[in-house]
């Protein structure tokens, strides 16, 4: 079965060949006439008429090439955009900055975790604002909008890992929206597939969790101003917060800490936007439990 890494390549160097072959057919063209048509050769100034057959032959054979480009990606486009019958069908959500990755069965994961040799349908949106989910090495790329469902596909046709970036500007943590994608053979999928993700790979260790989940995007845990408070010493401290417009002082304790988590604009922190999204989904209670326990300790 044909994938999108040959289809894009292939229309990418039709498309090369071409403008190479006019690049030096247009070059030797020009060096030709500045030779055989210099003032030295022809000191008498001469009066050239029209020529119609020149004329239609170089009008139709450039309208040739291009219909010839443009039938290439077209062809390609429809491929692109044509899901096999048979794709698994994956959510993807972008969110300031990572992926999350959800499977029918209601698996989620932080990785793209592939089986090779069946087509995959991403199902992509965002959580917050514009992303743009790109697999360089299947050459697909495709915005992820919130409020709005967009799609890819694609058919890893051999075990590897591959990259998986956001390509679409999206603030300060941009540069650390990056995941991979892991092609797997169908039946070391179908074990990864069914495994309950109580044990993710990152364990129940909140630091690694705060790593893994993309907090340290926005959080530091040694005092430092990012986007977001710092964790440090934040577990029984006085925190000044507005809540449902109410501006108050609030105990920072472990209640408060997992609220914040879940759901951060509940008690919006003085001096911060309101730019963190919800973690209902993205977090386990274990996951949950394993970070506030984590927090708590960062004195
Ligand atoms: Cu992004």
């Amino acid at each position: 079965m044909q994938n999108s890494t040959q289809t894009v390549d292939s229309v990418f160097l039709f498309i090369v060949a071409i403008s190479v072959a006019l690049l030096a057919g247009i070059t030797i063209t020009m060096i030709y006439f500045v030779l055989r048509y210099s003032r030295s050769r022809n000191p008498e100034a001469e009066n050239v008429p029209d020529n119609h057959l020149l004329e239609i032959v170089w009008v139709v054979i450039p309208l040739l090439i291009v219909l010839a480009m443009f039938y290439s990606g077209w062809k390609g486009f429809r491929f692109m955009r044509t899901v096999p019958a048979n794709a698994m069908p994956v959510k993807a959500i972008g969110q300031m900055w990572r992926w999350d990755f959800v499977y029918e069965n209601g698996r989620t994961s932080d990785e793209l975790v592939v089986p090779v040799g069946r087509p995959v349908q991403l199902l992509i949106t965002s959580r917050d604002v514009l992303h743009s989910l790109f697999i360089p090495a299947f050459r697909i790329k495709e915005d992820a909008v919130p409020g709005r469902q967009t799609y890819l596909w694609f058919l890893p046709d051999s075990p590897g890992v591959y990259d998986l970036f956001c390509s679409e500007y999206c603030g300060q943590g941009h540069s650390s929206m990056i995941t991979r994608v892991r092609a797997v053979p169908a039946a070391e999928f179908a074990v990864w597939y069914r495994r309950e993700d109580k044990q993710p790979a990152a364990g129940l260790d909140g630091a690694a969790l705060l790593q893994k989940k993309g907090c340290l995007a926005c959080h530091s845990v040694d005092g430092s101003k990012k986007i977001g408070p710092t964790f440090k010493a934040l577990f029984g401290s006085k925190v000044l917060v507005t809540t449902a417009g109410q501006e108050r002082e609030i105990n920072a304790d472990e209640e408060y800490l997992r609220r914040s988590v879940v759901d951060p604009q509940a008690d919006l922190v003085k001096g911060f936007p309101p730019v963190m999204p919800q973690q209902k989904d993205s977090l386990s209670a274990e996951e949950l439990a394993a970070i506030v326990e984590y927090l708590k300790g960062l004195k």
